[in-house]
């Protein structure tokens, strides 16, 4: 049976999860859910209250890093992990980890707290989506939207001024791996793609992608096609940005 994979509009973890359908040439079914609706729709669905969420058969599964295990034993070619028995098995998983509870949650709360200054932006993460509600039914409860997505994540002003203030060191750990040759190679391991979808997210964000898009960090983007959305310059107030780097 084709899995059917559960995903939001614009979601990173999601992403990297399709693109490693894409790599392994697994055909899906893709269900687009409504933000805050996995809320109520995914523990029936796929067992849980975030998206990704996958089902196949009987069986349900959540979590980007969870999904990325059960296809690499579904279909073992290309192996988005190196062999257990290699030194970097453990690295690359250890990446993994950090891509997925530290690095993902970063563009999550600058993006909640875009899209509470502009509500009209996140039309644009839909765009081309097969969405359950057409976009104009939608369009007024966006700002509402907004709020519940900033409050879920837990994506308050002083929340994103930190994650700003931490985006040039989290990048700079992004490049160690990258110098260290754990991430960036020509074949996207399961670290590369949850980094890889999160950086792509980053760089939709016009105030936060001149810090991003000159690093080597951004080259990590290339295992993805380009995203629709945009939240444009000027969004984000001027005194949260660091300086980009060499300036
Ligand atoms: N770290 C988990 C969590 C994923 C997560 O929080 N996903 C967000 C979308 S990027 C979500 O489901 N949000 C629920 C909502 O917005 O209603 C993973 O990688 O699967």
């Amino acid at each position: 049976m084709r899995p059917r994979l559960y995903v939001l509009p614009g979601s990173h973890p999601c992403a990297a999860v399709e693109a490693a359908l894409a790599l392994k040439s697994i055909a899906y079914d893709r269900v687009t859910l409504l933000p805050i609706s996995p809320v109520l729709i995914g523990p029936l669905r796929y067992g849980g209250t975030t998206v990704p969420g996958m089902r196949m058969d009987g069986e349900r599964l959540v979590g980007s890093r969870t999904i990325m295990r059960r296809l690499d034993a579904l279909a073992p070619k290309p192996a988005l992990l190196p062999p257990a028995s290699s030194p970097v098995y453990a690295k690359v998983l250890e990446a993994e980890l950090w891509g997925d509870e530290v690095l993902q949650s970063v563009p999550r709360r600058l993006v909640d707290v875009a899209f509470i200054r502009r509500p009209s932006a996140m039309e644009s993460y839909a765009r081309g989506a097969s969405l359950p509600l057409p976009l104009g039914v939608l369009r007024p409860a966006m700002p509402l939207t907004a709020r519940l997505m900033a409050i879920k994540n837990k994506a308050r002003d002083t929340a994103a001024r930190e994650d700003l203030a931490a985006l040039p060191g989290h990048l700079a750990r992004v490049e160690r791996w990258i110098e260290d040759g754990l991430l960036g190679g020509e074949h996207p391991n399961a670290a590369d793609l949850q980094i890889g979808s999160t950086i792509r997210l980053l760089m939709t964000i016009g105030d936060v992608r001149p810090l991003v898009a000159s690093r080597p960090a951004a080259q990590l983007a290339r295992y993805f096609p380009p995203m629709v959305g945009e939240i444009e310059a000027g969004v984000l107030p001027a005194e949260w940005l660091p300086q980009p780097a060499g300036s």
